[in-house]
């Protein structure tokens, strides 16, 4: 890569993130939902940076933040550079942050040069990607996709706030979220930067890669309704347990996935009802997280637990809910955008890592609106989700000359919009 951002840059990657860090619900590690009182300070935080770098801000009807740079001919169509603001629960500080903090790096870095591009530069914060608050991910690119169901608004935290009644706490109308739909014609591409939440990058000894697809995803809510006895009294072959229904649910879980290569299949979330010592559980509800490099083999999988969940909800009297909160299927980089990715990080092919992404990403959602192109960033151990989470200054500095390559170079491919490549 023949430019690089200052060392500077790199350092103050890493502050602003650690500066993010400290926006959180609790005091002991990073938890930041979608439209809480964090959520608006990192809006503002962030928001004042792309100020900094010469960008117009605003927030969109759902919560996210966006900094608009103009290119040589005002109201161009622009090319959306984002990520995530939101965090799972516990969350390390890279997970989404990373890339829209590197996206303002860049854009600073072409205003501190008086530079122009012949397209807009659009940087998006997105509100919500993870799904902690409402259970369902992707809200901020979805509404910016044009692709935000309307029903979602009804869905409820665990408070029993619904997302609409949420949206005007924060001072948004749910009536308006069409509003932050963009135009496909104003959209030239949408690039994400993130840290690759796995170990491929570093047993390759390679800081940056390119992503070739995101996996496909579908997020269930299961309830058991058994019945609540007391724990001292009800004979064991005379319960409804719904608790024990559950943990046997979640093996049938574990096996559909593990007889799958690239199928990986996860119970995160469980509550148990009425919660007591010396009660049996009356009620559970457990969440399902399921991906696999193919759409075919999730929907396999999904076909094959169905019937299973009935068969053990039956043998242990209890009845079986099961809702679906959110599917999105596998999606691939668009291969002009991947071309210029990789010719940024290497002209010697053999040298580039071109790698699928198991996590879920905003980017899966922008599909639906323009092609998308990802960099990942070598993070340590792989780990994430997790606040040991972590990348080094040199990481986060090469992953920002990468970004701020590819902007400089960006041509145009196979796109409607018209924008003479420079
Ligand atoms: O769950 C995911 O893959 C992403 O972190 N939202
Ligand atoms: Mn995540
Ligand atoms: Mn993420």
């Amino acid at each position: 890569m023949n430019i690089s951002v200052s060392r500077s840059t790199s350092a103050a990657i890493l502050s602003r993130l650690d500066t993010l860090a400290h926006l959180s619900e609790s005091d002991d590690g990073l938890t930041r939902q979608y439209l809480s009182v964090e959520h608006r300070e990192a809006n503002e935080l962030v928001g004042s940076w792309m100020r900094e770098a010469g960008m117009r801000v605003h927030q969109d009807a759902i919560g996210n933040i966006i900094g608009r740079y103009e290119g040589e001919h005002e109201g161009a169509p622009a090319l959306l550079i984002g990520s995530h603001l939101d965090t799972v629960v516990m969350a390390g500080k890279y997970d989404g942050m990373l890339g829209v903090v590197t996206a303002i790096q860049c854009v600073q870095d072409l205003h501190n040069r008086g530079i122009q591009m012949p397209f807009a530069i659009e940087v998006i914060g997105f509100a919500d990607e993870e799904g902690v608050r409402f259970q369902s991910t992707y809200l901020g690119s979805r509404a910016v996709a044009g692709t935000f169901r309307k029903e979602l608004l009804e869905a409820r935290d665990a408070n029993g706030m619904t997302m609409a009644d949420a949206l005007r706490a924060f001072g948004l109308d749910p009536n308006q979220i069409n509003t932050a739909a963009k135009r496909s014609e104003d959209v030239i591409a949408y690039l994400e930067l993130h840290i690759e939440q796995g170990p491929v990058l570093e047993s390759k000894d390679e800081p940056v890669g390119v992503v070739t697809a995101i996996a496909g995803a579908t997020r269930r809510l299961v309830t058991l309704s058994g019945v609540a006895g007391h724990a001292g009294t009800v004979p064991m072959d005379h319960r409804q347990d719904a608790l024990l229904a559950a943990a046997e649910c979640s093996l049938a879980v574990e096996k559909v996935a593990a007889k799958r290569t690239h199928c990986v299949a996860t119970v995160g979330r469980m509550e148990v009802s009425p919660g007591a010592t010396n009660v049996i559980p009356g009620s559970v509800t457990f969440s399902i997280d399921i991906r696999a490099d193919e759409d075919v083999k999730r929907t396999e999988a999904l076909a094959e637990l169905d019937p299973w969940l009935t068969k053990i909800a039956e043998s242990r009297g209890c009845t079986l809910n099961v809702e679906t909160v959110h599917e999105a299927n596998s999606v691939t980089c668009a291969p002009w955008i991947v071309r210029q990715i990789e010719n940024a990080i290497s002209t010697d092919k053999s040298r580039v890592v071109r790698l699928p992404s198991g996590a879920g990403h905003d980017a899966a959602a922008m599909a639906d609106l323009t092609d998308v192109g990802m960099i990942f960033v070598r993070c340590a151990g792989g780990i994430s989700h997790n606040p040991d989470e972590t990348i080094t200054e040199a990481d986060a500095g090469t992953g920002a000359d990468l970004l701020l390559q590819v902007i400089e170079n960006f041509r145009v491919e196979d796109h409607s919009c018209s924008i003479e490549s420079t």
